[in-house]
């Protein structure tokens, strides 16, 4: 180990925080190897030169000497030669003969010496402090550009926020620069190791140093990267600025460029042509996106990447989905023409439209796949989902190091700083099982948002400072100069396939209209407005420089502008014959396939073949196969042996039937993800998916992974502490493939509401808008357990209150009345009670034909409840998802006894069946429990309370009674058994067409006046009243209204548990 020695000689003493104590510390303790033995105490003392000031300078000159003996002074050779060699501390140096005369920039260890020690004079150079320090001045200028040559680079196109130049440049180097003359920039430095401005010259004179210097950081681009951690990615990054020549483009390229500016800006000048009154947040000030996105995607595909899955807000949205998607025209078109929809959906407005193409690169000649999410105008929601999605696709593709999956991000620069967002989805991008191995970022910093200056919009420098937080090296590009741009959409592209990390590019450009084409921005931003006034166009200066520069003739440039032109009047032409307009065309993740040959009215059984239930029961009672090597917890261990002896007598509990449903699906070949804060333990430690050696770090087992040698992987994760990143991260994930039972856990059911936008604006509304439909599942512990207002309460209102069925119909009766309403719902909402319910209703997500989000309101003490548990008979072949649970004691065999019939849902059912027993009711009363709340299973209500027709009505929740279910259940109940809500002609006449009539007859007979089904001649639907008969209300008991969902006191909440049982149960 020579060079271990060596480094102990120069590094074993010196003192902490020295810059030769780093250079230890790298050296040493580094990534590049340890020293094999400490070094001798005195060696540093000995070398007297070898202090802190001079310390940089004798690490670069060591690693040089490493690299090529020759070429450090013969002086430093000899000297590390002993050194080497084992030379005792103090005489490794030797005065070599003077071969020649050292140039000013070649340094010798003789100067340094004499200066510092009483050691000899090398011939007759006797070379000062000064010549050191001024090489360590030159290192520092170096180091200063690198660090904050970014702060006066010529970024703005405005020159709104544009340094001075010779003021700019004292503010980088600060004081390193004083200590030069006019003549020493004339004198040559050698370079050290950390700069490559030299490209193969080892040494230049100071003037051409800065002006290296000065042309990387400080011109168009302004590169921000020395806060990275990685010596290897910060040189990496600094090769790719400061090699010189790195930003030569041919004349292709630049004829290529130009062509795509063309597109870019005719596009925006055609729609406002045409639509001159119309919203399309135009792309005028920053039309260099589209060539910088496609290049990205060139250049990226060139590297090996196949999807491209996009999210972007307003800003030039239309634009892109043109001329990077390249969407057909026309489809863009027909959305400005107003008119009607030819499909399902409610559609939304241009701009937030998604889009899915497969089509040919032409650079790269490989076929790519290009998508891009539709998004809310919520801005930067959809960044989760993009990364979600984009997970999925690697997933799927077995694309673990994310080589042919990129998700790239464009954002806008106020949004991008003021959107937390941002930074939970920052925080998603190295996470095991959330990373997608680097996203591309690219900011359309206007400098503006809607009317706001960045001065009142963020207190960070950068509205891209965001983004340190996870080490992504920030390219600052000034937008009106478009070939810094393509170098920065190269390296950003280079930097992803190679580190597989994020990037940010950052486009300084302007807004040349208002917030949209109606708005005056001379209202707010008089001033820049005047300036932007003024500016040509990127189009004119870029065709202006190329003419200059011979590289295109003014006919090439009118003739490429013209081409595009006629384009555009073609698919205009075209689109001006549509008659309709087709939500179909907008689809971001088809799902080809998935629906083709199905009957779109079919459950696939849910239940279970009783071996598999046993088998999956088994393995997730046992330690793993090498039990005996695998130390696990004593406690974990109970909690095997009593899953096993609940799989002994056929019984499980919740945490039994999840891993039922889930190992069962996987059998079956689909994927399972389960994701969420903490979830592999559970947050009530009731599930147990992951153990964990008690002895080896990181060592772990999941059963449910190893059911099967041929299942489908099964993936749990505990996820960052982000609630709105998280779920918008598994929406995204859902959305790719609907064969996977994808589904997120809140920590608490109460914490949903971090996550709104997600619920609001994708899940609530997602398939109305765009037609995209996700079978994703919420579990949201849910409960009054004296926990407190935000330990209590998922706010199941407010899923309900986002149903999208009508209170005031009553859907039509008929054989597949169930899955008629799941299918016409946006989403279905469940309050399981056993076991068994949970399980059939999470397997009942991948048997239905089609996909709907599932939001589940899930137990806590329940959890342990020996009442909560179900049979094997209850999951096996033949049983399926129950809606409710009738009343099935006592009650049931006597109902014209049955004073009152009590509907309640969840927990509060085995409070109810309690208190009932103490009180000697179970004859009087009778207790079903809706388990699936949404859509409303009328059928079985009108059938329960058609059974009990004496008994009084009641709904028992435990919420307060602005809260829970209540709103959402008594209108419907009230519908069910009154009609005194209008009902559809239609609807009544389909239900009497049904087959199953003398059912329904039976049970309903109200629906079945004597005089017959309503005549044709009836009046209009709104005035129809099927039936006159009494009204039959139904009462609530429960808790009064609140403002808090809970209230933080035991004993309030005790009293009104309490409360709330004698008010459901008094007769
Ligand atoms: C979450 C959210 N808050 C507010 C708005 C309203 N809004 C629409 S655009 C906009 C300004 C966005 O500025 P910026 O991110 O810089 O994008 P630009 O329009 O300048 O391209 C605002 C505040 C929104 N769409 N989303
Ligand atoms: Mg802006």
């Amino acid at each position: 180990m020579n060079r271990a020695r060596v480094l102990s000689h120069l590094l074993s003493r010196a003192p902490p925080g020295t810059p030769l104590a780093a250079a230890r510390t790298f050296l040493y303790g580094g990534t590049r190897g340890k020293a094999s033995a400490p070094p001798p105490p005195t060696a540093l003392a000995a070398e007297p030169f070898l202090n802190g000031s001079s310390s940089n300078y004798v690490e670069e000159m060591y690693t040089a000497w490493l690299q090529d003996p020759k070429s450090v002074h013969q002086s430093w050779d000899t000297f590390f030669r002993n050194a080497s060699a084992g030379a005792a501390p103090g005489t490794a140096y030797t005065a070599p003969p003077s071969l020649a005369e050292p140039t000013p920039h070649h340094v010798p260890l003789s100067s340094i010496a004499p200066a510092m020690s009483t050691s000899p004079m090398v011939g007759d150079v006797q070379i000062s402090d000064k010549v050191i320090d001024d090489h360590l001045a030159v290192q520092g200028i170096i180091r200063a550009y690198q660090i904050r040559g970014h702060s006066i680079a010529n970024l703005d196109p405005l020159g709104i926020n544009t340094v001075d130049p010779s003021q700019g440049r004292q503010l980088v180097v600060r004081n390193y620069m004083n200590r030069f003359s006019e003549e020493d920039m004339e004198r040559s430095f050698k370079l050290p190791m950390s700069t490559y401005v030299g490209g193969k010259e080892r040494q230049l004179p100071l003037k051409e140093i800065i002006q290296r210097l000065e042309n990387a950081y400080c011109r168009s681009i302004g590169v921000e990267f020395m806060f990275i951690n990685s010596l290897e990615q910060c040189n990496w990054i600094r090769q790719k600025f400061e090699a010189p020549g790195v930003m030569t483009m041919d004349s292709m390229e630049k004829r290529l460029l130009l062509a795509r500016l063309t597109r870019s800006h005719g596009f925006e000048a055609f729609l406002a042509r045409k639509f001159s009154s119309e919203k399309r947040f135009g792309l005028e000030g920053c039309e260099i996106l589209i060539p910088a996105m496609k290049q990205v995607i060139d250049r990226s595909t060139s590297l090996g990447v196949e999807s491209f899955v996009m999210g972007m807000p307003h800003r030039g949205r239309l634009n892109v989905l043109a001329n990077v998607c390249r969407k057909p025209l026309e489809h863009i078109f027909t959305q400005f023409a107003g008119l009607e929809s030819a499909d399902e959906g409610s559609g939304d407005v241009k701009y937030h439209l998604g889009t899915y193409q497969e089509r040919l690169n032409r650079v790269t000649n490989k076929n790519i796949r290009l998508a891009i999410v539709a998004n809310p105008s919520h801005l930067e929601a959809c960044d989760p989902v993009v990364q979600g999605k984009t997970r999925a696709e690697q997933f799927y593709h077995g694309d673990s190091e994310g080589k042919k999956v990129l998700s790239i991000l464009l954002h806008g620069d106020a949004a991008f700083s003021g959107q937390g967002i941002v930074y939970e989805t920052f925080h998603l991008s190295e996470l095991p099982e959330y990373t997608t191995h680097g996203t591309i970022h690219i900011v359309v910093n206007n400098q503006i948002g809607f009317t706001t200056d960045p001065r009142m919009s963020r207190s960070s420098p950068y509205c891209t400072d965001v983004a340190r937080v996870v080490n992504a090296p920030i390219f600052h590009v000034n937008a009106d100069d478009p070939e810094a741009v393509m170098h920065v959409c190269n390296v950003a592209a280079d930097w992803r396939s190679t580190f597989h990390k994020d990037v940010v590019i950052d486009l300084v450009c302007y807004r040349r209209n208002g917030h949209n084409e109606i708005d005056e921005p001379m209202f707010t931003q008089p001033l820049m407005y005047t300036r932007i006034r003024k500016l040509k166009p990127v189009i004119e200066l870029y065709g202006d420089k190329l003419i200059n520069e011979e590289v295109v003739t003014p006919e090439e440039v009118k003739e490429v502008k013209d081409k595009y032109e006629k384009i555009l009047e073609t698919a205009f032409s075209v689109a001006k014959q549509q008659t309709q307009v087709f939500n179909k065309h907008w689809i971001d993740s088809p799902w080809s396939g998935f629906f083709e040959g199905k009957d779109p009215l079919k459950i696939s059984p849910t239940g279970v073949h009783e071996d598999t239930l046993k088998h999956i029961g088994k393995k997730f009672s046992s330690a793993p196969p090498n039990a005996s090597d695998f130390v696990i917890h004593r406690g974990i261990q109970r909690i095997l042996n009593s899953r096993m002896d609940m799989v002994e007598s056929r019984t499980a509990d919740w945490a039994l039937g999840e891993a039922m449903a889930f190992g069962s699906l996987l059998k079956e070949g689909t994927h399972v993800r389960l994701s969420g804060q903490d979830v592999e333990r559970g947050t009530f430690s009731h599930r147990h998916h992951v153990l964990h050696h008690q002895k080896v770090d990181k060592s772990q087992y999941n059963a449910l992974a190893n059911l099967y040698r041929d299942q489908a992987p099964y993936t749990v994760c505990n996820s960052s502490l982000s609630e709105y990143a998280v779920l918008g991260f598994e929406l995204g994930f859902s959305m790719t493939n609907p064969n996977a039972l994808v589904i997120w856990e809140a920590q608490f059911g109460d914490f949903n509401n971090t996550a709104q936008c997600i619920i609001d604006q994708f899940m609530s509304s997602g398939q109305s808008k765009w037609i995209r439909q996700s079978g994703l599942v919420l579990l949201l512990p849910h409960g009054m357990e004296g926990m407190g207002p935000e330990h209590s309460s998922a706010r199941l209102e407010r899923f309900l209150q986002m149903t999208s069925d009508d209170p005031d119909v009553l859907p039509p009766f008929s054989d597949d009345f169930a899955i008629r309403q799941l299918s016409d719902i946006n989403w279905i909402v469940a309050n399981c009670s056993t076991p068994a319910s949970y399980f059939h209703i999470l397997r009942r997500q991948i048997a239905l034909p089609f996909r709907k989000p599932l939001i589940i309101m899930t137990p806590k003490s329940l959890l342990r409840l020996p009442e909560a548990r179900s049979s094997f008979d209850e999951m096996i072949e033949g049983t399926e998802f129950q809606r409710m649970y009738p009343e099935a004691g006592p009650a049931s065999n006597n109902p014209a006894s049955v004073k009152r019939l009590i509907f309640c849902s969840g927990r509060v059912y085995y409070d109810l069946i309690q208190a009932r027993k103490e009180a000697g009711l179970e004859e009087k009363i009778a207790i079903a429990r809706v388990e699936q709340i949404a859509p409303f299973p009328y059928d079985l209500v009108m059938k329960e309370c058609a059974k009990y027709a004496d008994a009084e009505l009641v709904w028992s929740q435990e919420e307060h009674k602005n809260m829970g279910a209540w709103s959402y259940i008594q209108p419907r109940i009230s519908t069910a058994l009154n009609h005194e809500r209008h009902i559809s002609r239609e609807r009544v006449k389909v239900a009497h067409d049904s087959e199953d009539q003398s059912w329904y007859e039976y049970w309903f007979p109200w629906f079945f006046p004597s005089s017959g089904p309503p005549e044709p001649e009836s009046p209009a639907p709104s005035q129809v009243h099927v039936a006159s008969k009494p009204i039959r209300p139904v009462r609530y008991a429960g808790r009064p209204v609140s403002a808090s969902p809970a209230t933080g006191n035991k004993k309030t909440h005790i009293r009104e548990s309490k409360q709330l049982l004698e008010d459901s149960l008094a007769l």
